[in-house]
C-alpha cells in the first residue's frame, strides 16, 4: 500500500518536473509578451514555487485580475513578471492574487 502510493505521488509529479528547459522556454516566451506589453511593469519575487505547475497557477491567477495585461512566472529563479494597467490595478492587489493561490510575493528591488 505505501508502495503504491509513493508510486502514485511520482506519477503525478513526474509531468511538471519533466524538463525544465521547456518551462525555461515557456518562461523566456511569457516574458517576452509581459515586455511588448503597453502597460507599467513590475517584477516579484515569489517564494515558495517549486515547480513549472505553481508558475502556471500563478500566471492564472494573475490573469485573472482585471488590468493585468501579461503575467510570467519562472518557478527557477523565482521570478514573476507583470504588465498592467495602473489606473485598473495596483501592485497590493498582484501580490493578494499571488498570495491567494498559496504562495507570498514581494515587489523585487
Ligand atoms: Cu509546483
Amino acid at each position: 500500500m505505501r508502495t503504491l502510493l509513493l508510486g502514485a505521488a511520482l506519477f503525478v509529479a513526474t509531468p511538471a518536473l519533466a524538463c525544465p528547459m521547456a518551462d525555461k522556454a515557456a518562461y523566456e516566451a511569457a516574458a517576452d509578451k509581459v515586455e511588448a506589453a503597453t502597460g507599467t511593469k513590475l517584477a516579484f519575487t515569489v517564494e515558495g514555487m517549486h515547480c513549472g505547475a505553481c508558475a502556471e497557477k500563478i500566471i492564472a491567477a494573475l490573469g485573472a485580475v482585471e488590468g493585468v495585461e501579461a503575467s510570467a512566472a519562472d518557478y527557477q529563479t523565482g521570478e514573476a513578471k507583470v504588465a498592467f494597467d495602473a489606473a485598473k490595478v495596483k501592485p497590493a492587489a498582484l501580490i493578494k492574487a499571488i498570495e491567494g493561490v498559496g504562495f507570498k510575493a514581494v515587489v523585487a528591488s
